[in-house]
């Protein structure tokens, strides 16, 4: 007779650990456990609480097996991902879809039965010779209506200490919860391992199974592959936001500092690398989180909870006189985990973009270092990755938000789109309602690759609402749902797009860095309806006036007309160019898109067609 999961719990764990398991009132818990514990035949196992003596286990386990190296500053350490392993895996990432079910030409998906072969095929004694971890988090605030509990197994010490700097406790919430706790669940293997890295890159897989709510992730180390409760996590929570009428979105969550110390709640999607932690990180407002937000409507109005706690951030081009919060933080005690960055000598680190000299020796992602260094295809290789980051609690910066743990989450004044925009989108633009910031930012959010992405330099990519990597649902359903979200609101905040990256004819960009808290400023006072705006075919734009009376009162600087006239000049053909884009896509690879995403495209191609009669192609703002 096969045997009774709980039986196997019993002789694979330690007394110990097997008490700390059956304590949670949850057969479901056991079963998943036992089931992995017997495939993946570990060496060891380890159950971790929450207990300080538990999580201290699992960092010190970090740098006792050399997952981590302890840096010269205290709590400091620094972790290598492969060198073929640096981002997230897109081509082999894939949904497990019933036969039947189709997410549309944008998502990929396998087969369910037969990706299930295979991930437990690749699974089958993956973790022979290494300790499993096994932990507990929440995903959201603790007892908290928006929170969803998980458990994560996984062989690397590395993932199970980031989790711990990244998200909330949850071994006492099991307990709390008992059989009631419905949970996502991830399995994670480095799989074998050569000099400290994953081996078999070729079986590289994360799958996601929505039925079980189940993620696999196989043969890969870096954090956007590997750590579940991110976006592994947020895959499964898309699909039950989708069924359940509530948004699981790519977002950040930042507090702008209104007038007489009014603080007003924004959110933000950016594609990868276009900002979006550094404006979460914005000096003088606050932060609440920098990745991922879950939205529900409580009372007609918008609230958000971070369901992290921690930022995984990207830390090329981070420096002293841009990013003062951070680079303090960055240079003082506390656990900081800094991935596929240069490690010297001397136990510091480097990182492309930092202040000072670029060492002239070192360790990174590619081994022992040094200026001028390429790869078997010859390819140069530079001091840190471009997507080298950094791991720390929020807690650590100074301008955390207090609102960070309220289970009640904050409510949300206003919604930003951001995307790498060389020529066409205006600094910063209202649009004119719920409806019309859904389709003409949302849906319709591109971002230019950079130097830093794979494949060629300034292409436009396709990315709704910055989630499309994410989504197991159709990309049509998806916006459907925002705009029911909208429907259901008493009196939906404003959504606005920024564009941090306009450029001049000659190529050069237009703003400064510092220029971003100028346009959350005034999105502020426009969430409040305290400035008036001028009304352009595409939205809203400032007035000159506002914008010139912060420039001085923020930045202390002067903000000339030219440059005014420069930033918001009505831009037409490449306007009409994003609406011909779109459309197409909309039309040949979103089969279930909503009728009324064409409407509101076409009206405002026929607006910028009359104000092209009327003016020309390019049309200064004093024309509105
Ligand atoms: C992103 O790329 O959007 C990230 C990092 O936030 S990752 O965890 O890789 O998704
Ligand atoms: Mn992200």
């Amino acid at each position: 007779m096969a045997k009774n999961f709980v039986d196997i719990l019993r002789d694979i764990l330690d007394k110990e650990d097997y008490q700390k398991l059956v304590r949670v009132d949850n057969p479901q818990l056991h079963q998943f456990v036992a089931q992995y514990l017997e495939l993946c035949n570990p060496a060891k196992v380890f159950v971790c609480t929450d207990s300080p003596e538990d999580i201290q286990f699992i960092r010190e386990e970090a740098t006792r097996i050399g997952e981590e190296k302890r840096l010269a500053i205290e709590g400091h350490t620094v972790h290598f991902d492969g060198y073929w392993d640096q981002a997230r895996d897109k081509g082999n990432t894939r949904f497990l879809l019933p036969e039947g079910i189709d997410l549309g030409p944008q998502i990929k998906a396998t087969d369910r039965e037969k990706g299930l072969e295979e991930i437990q095929t690749i699974l089958k004694d993956i973790m022979r010779g290494h300790r499993l971890y096994v932990r507990f988090f929440c995903l959201g605030p603790i007892k908290s209506e928006f929170t969803i509990p998980a458990v994560q197994l996984t062989d690397s010490a590395y993932v199970a200490h980031s989790e711990d700097l990244l998200f909330r406790q949850g071994y006492e919430e099991f307990l709390r919860l008992g059989r009631s706790a419905q949970f996502f669940r991830f399995v994670h293997s480095q799989g074998e391992l050569q000099g400290g890295v994953s081996k078999n890159i070729g079986q590289r897989r994360i799958y996601i199974d929505l039925e079980d709510k189940t993620v696999y992730s196989t043969n890969t180390q870096y954090g956007g592959n590997t750590i579940g409760l991110k976006k592994l996590a947020l895959r499964l929570a898309i699909d039950k936001a989708s069924r359940e009428g509530w948004l699981a979105e790519h977002m950040f969550i930042m507090g702008v500092h209104g007038p007489g110390g009014r603080v007003t709640y924004f959110t933000g999607a950016f594609p990868s690398l276009c900002g979006k932690t550094s404006t979460a990180m914005l000096e003088k407002e606050t932060i609440v989180g920098d990745d991922i937000a879950y939205l529900r409507i409580k009372d007609g109005e918008i609230r958000a909870v971070n369901i992290e706690k921690g930022i995984f951030g990207i830390i090329q081009g981070v420096n002293s006189q841009d990013d003062p919060i951070l680079w303090k933080t960055l240079h003082s005690p506390g656990q900081i985990i800094f991935s596929n960055v240069l490690a010297t000598e001397k136990d510091e680190v480097y990182w492309i973009g930092k202040d000072g000299e670029i060492p002239t020796k070192g360790f990174n992602h590619s081994g022992q270092w040094i200026p001028g260094k390429k790869d078997a295809d010859g390819n140069p290789i530079l001091p840190s990755h471009p997507n080298a980051r950094f791991t720390l609690e929020l807690k650590l910066l100074q301008n955390a938000d207090p609102e960070l743990d309220n289970p009640e989450g904050v409510v949300i004044g206003g919604i930003v789109y951001g995307g790498r925009d060389s020529d066409t989108r205006v600094p910063v633009e209202e649009s004119f309602d719920w409806i019309h910031g859904v389709i003409t930012r949302g849906a319709s959010l591109e971002s230019e690759t950079t130097a830093a992405t794979l494949g060629k330099e300034g292409v436009r990519r396709f990315n709704p609402l910055s989630n499309l990597d994410f989504l197991p649902v159709p990309v049509g359903k998806y916006i459907e749902n925002h705009l029911k979200f909208g429907a259901a609101l008493k009196n939906p905040p404003p959504i606005f797009s920024v564009n941090y990256f306009l450029k001049d004819p000659e190529g050069n960009f237009l703003n400064e860095k510092t220029d971003k808290i100028i346009w959350f400023r005034w999105m502020e006072l426009r969430s409040h309806r305290e400035v008036k705006a001028i009304e352009m075919p595409t939205g809203f734009i400032p007035r000159y006036q506002d914008l010139r009376g912060l420039f001085n009162q923020l930045l202390g600087r002067d903000y000339p007309e030219e440059a005014y006239v420069e930033h918001f000049t009505l831009r037409v053909p490449e306007n009409l160019g994003i609406i011909e884009r779109i459309i197409e896509i909309y039309r040949n690879k979103v089969p279930d898109t909503p009728q009324i995403l064409f409407q509101v495209l076409e009206e405002q191609r026929r607006r910028l067609n009359r104000a092209r009669e009327k003016y020309g192609d390019y049309i200064s703002p004093h024309k509105f």
